[in-house]
């Protein structure tokens, strides 16, 4: 199976990033995290992006607050699919990440998840990974059919109470 990359600008972007790490972990995906930043280490960011495909990486998601250029940096040196995910780290609720994660130039795109959306920036992975991997995708189906479970168990114990 491919890896998958998380690469955060920050170690301040970790608690969300663990969002990630745990979802991936829970469907035995392999992977690997890196500090990489966009603005202060720009060299190390672009070369493993450039080498992220020949290093056995599937996709790449990037996690990073503020003025968040990381994901779109990726982007810029690699055609693996990349996940990028606005982490709320300012005055600004997150949505000064959200726009510079997501707006990206056609020709360059980034998969944008929501502020703090580190799990489904795992399972969005997950989802490229599965496209040829029956294994992994049988997995999220069985997800999915749990998560629904789950629901169901919740709107009996609502209903029930009205
Ligand atoms: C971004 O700036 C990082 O991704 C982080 O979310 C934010 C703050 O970084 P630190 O000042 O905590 O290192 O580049």
């Amino acid at each position: 199976m491919k890896k998958i990359a998380i690469i955060m600008g920050s170690d301040s972007d970790l608690p969300i990033v663990t969002k990630a790490t745990d979802m991936l972990k829970s469907l035995d995906i392999p992977f690997e995290v890196h500090v990489y930043s966009a603005h202060r280490t720009p060299v190390e960011a672009r070369d493993f992006a450039l080498s992220a495909r020949e290093n056995g990486f599937g996709a790449i998601i990037a996690a990073a607050g503020m003025a968040a250029h990381l994901a779109g940096a990726i982007a810029a040196n690699t055609t693996l699919p990349v996940v990028g995910i606005p982490c709320k780290s300012s005055n600004l609720d997150g949505m000064d990440a959200l726009l510079s994660t997501v707006q990206m130039p056609t020709g360059i795109p980034v998969a944008t998840v929501a502020i703090n959306g580190g799990a489904n920036a795992a399972l969005l992975c997950a989802q490229i990974l599965a496209v040829e991997d029956k294994e992994l995708a049988a997995k999220l189906d069985a997800k999915r059919a749990s998560d629904a479970a789950k629901v169901l168990e919740k709107d009996a114990a609502i209903s029930a109470q009205f």
